[in-house]
């Protein structure tokens, strides 16, 4: 048998002496720090994940990616891996410049050699590769929303691989996972995509397709990025290291990858298949629906449940990688055992048992039994310590509306509520009190509301990961901040936005602060509702009318919220 597949392949690194030199030398360029994206995608750069690309792609082959999903010169690539920048970096630039490539704590990881610069067209980016220019998907979310204009493009110098401080030895390169499995004399060896904790029909369905395919299996779990809202990777790992023991010893391995996912569905299973084939597997599990971006913003899902599987089969034979197909695993109670829903011939008569993510979550949050058929009790326990019930988890509460509209007086309400129940820290982030307090410099333009945004949202999502209730009361005029927001704060606990939506004319009516008869006379200048925008929420979790009814009703109404949400108890202690 051939092994190809577990033959060295080209990193981009350069020696080792090389790179001190190369390092000091790079110093001197004029030098992009990388997002955290980007630090992912070089890092599989450099160490050959992401063989045969040399670099960030070029115009001319990301052009080609984005229509034909190949690269120039015909070898299939699915994925534009692109060095965005913002259009001010990306003018003071010459072609055929060497800029450095540093981490975000200003480390060089890379030079690269910039032979292309151009501004691509991201709406149709979207619709090729994600197959919609819908801001609902969280990559196409990411390249509108916080991608920079300009595109970057040329080789790269690999000086030295991303710091890790976790897991290090469950880190693998392409090559470290080839010389492994030869060292082991694995020759066949199937891998498993996961972003999600292991339960047991993960676990049965990867020992079968290993099994089918008479091959060991390598567990290959991202934990680079994953979809906004999915459990964080350090309770995942240590979640992946309870069940390792489950599997026939000296079959199975587990490594870590530091892949950026962008939940691109049919193109990300093609892409995450080449991917394997660098790490030496020769066969990779895809599931219904692999790497789905969740539901458009019509309340539909962006791809059918078996397109993945369709293109990954139509490009199988190129690929090198043979796909083995995820059985849907059920549990049949009257067996007690887990077996592939299409294989029950007797499903009329037997009962038939399954949890979905959905009510896993559910389960989690209210603190219900989660059944020992459905998972490990040490995965088990590791998400109960991750996830409290949500009664005991921190949230926020994200009041947004016009000057004057009552959003301060009722946070206050809330505030004062919520301390007289005790049981969790409150905080409020009043829009007055942030400006004197964290944004002083700033101003009423577009970039600095949005600045000023984003800090309450960094603090409110840093209270919330610590189990307080953040407050919050600024304007908040654009949504897509708002959501920006709320991306941070969900990785954590939950957002309640709350439209508090008194109309502009009785804003300017009660005018408390003087302000709109200012705003009026143009002494105050982008005034929001007078000369300035305001995007109302279209799905905030409350909408609060203010007119003719009091503030205390108004608070009344939050705290029912929150009940209803399972935030507070209804008894009115937490
Ligand atoms: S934003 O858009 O969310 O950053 O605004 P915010 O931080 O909430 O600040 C709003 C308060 O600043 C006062 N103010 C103005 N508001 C809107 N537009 C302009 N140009 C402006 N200039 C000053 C105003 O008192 C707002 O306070 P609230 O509490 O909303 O009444």
């Amino acid at each position: 048998m051939s092994n190809a597949n577990l033959a060295p392949i080209p990193e981009l690194y350069v020696s080792h002496d090389s790179a001190q030199k190369l390092k000091a030398e790079a110093s001197g360029l004029i030098s992009h720090d990388l997002s955290p994206r980007q630090i992912c995608d070089l890092e599989l750069l450099m160490n050959g994940g992401f063989n045969p690309l040399r670099g960030f792609l070029s115009e001319e082959d990301y052009n080609s990616v984005v229509e034909n999903m190949r690269l120039a010169d015909g070898a299939l690539w699915p994925m534009p891996i692109t060095l965005d920048v913002s259009e001010k970096f990306a003018e003071g630039l010459e072609i055929g410049q060497d800029i450095a490539l540093r981490d975000q704590e200003g480390v060089i990881l890379a030079t690269m050699t910039v032979t292309d610069r151009w501004t691509p067209n991201k709406s149709r980016e979207a619709e090729m590769v994600f197959g919609a220019d819908d801001d609902a998907h969280p990559a196409v979310n990411y390249l509108h929303n916080s991608a920079g204009k300009v595109y970057l493009g040329g080789p790269i110098t690999g000086i030295q691989q991303p710091v890790h401080y976790d897991f290090k030895a469950r880190r693998d390169t392409p090559n470290e996972m080839r010389a492994y499995f030869r060292k082991l004399g694995w020759r066949k060896i199937v891998a498993f995509q996961t972003r999600n904790p292991l339960h047991r029909a993960h676990q049965e369905l990867t020992f079968r397709a290993a099994r089918e395919a008479q091959a060991n299996l390598l567990i290959h779990p991202v934990v680079g990025m994953t979809k906004p809202g999915d459990v964080d990777h350090f309770t995942r790992v240590r979640c992946y290291e309870a069940v390792l023991d489950k599997y026939p010893a000296a079959t199975t391995s587990m490594s870590l990858l530091n892949l950026a996912m962008r939940m691109a569905g049919p193109r990300e299973a093609v892409w995450h298949g080449l991917i394997r084939k660098n790490h030496g597997c020769t066969h990779f599990i895809v599931g219904r629906d692999h790497a789905g971006p969740g539901k458009n913003s019509a309340g539909d899902d962006f791809y059918g449940p078996y397109d993945a599987q369709e293109l990954f089969r139509a490009h199988e034979a190129e690929m090198g990688i043979e796909m083995v197909d995820f059985k849907h695993m059920v549990w049949v109670e009257d067996r007690a055992q887990y077996e592939p829903m299409d294989e029950i011939q007797d499903k009329d008569s037997v009962t038939i048992l399954n949890i979905s993510g959905t009510e896993l979550r559910r389960r989690l949050r209210e603190g219900l039994e989660i059944p020992e058929w459905f998972s490990f009790p040490a995965v088990v326990n590791e998400l109960r310590r991750r996830y409290p019930p949500r009664n005991q988890q921190g949230f926020t509460v994200f009041f947004t509306g016009f000057s004057g509209s009552g959003k301060s007086t009722i946070a206050n309400a809330l505030l004062t509520k919520l301390m007289e129940m005790g049981g969790r820290p409150v905080t409020l982030l009043d829009g007055d009190i942030v400006r004197k307090n964290l944004s002083s410099e700033l101003g009423f333009s577009k970039e600095h509301r949005d600045l000023n945004i984003r800090r309450i949202g960094y603090v409110a999502s840093e209270i919330t990961k610590n189990g307080g209730i953040a407050i919050c009361a600024p304007i908040a005029p654009y949504t897509t901040t708002r959501r920006a927001v709320r991306e941070d704060v969900e990785q954590f606990g939950a957002f309640i936005e709350v439209h508090v939506a008194t109309s502009i004319e009785e804003c300017e009516r009660r005018d408390r602060k003087g302000l709109y008869k200012m705003a009026r006379e143009g002494k105050i200048k982008e005034f929001t509702g007078i000369s300035d925008p305001y995007e109302v929420p279209e799905n905030p979790e409350l909408r609060v009318e203010t007119e003719n009814v009091d503030v205390d009703n108004c608070a009344h109404q939050v705290l029912l919220k929150l009940e209803s949400m399972g935030l507070i108890s209804a008894t009115g202690s937490f």
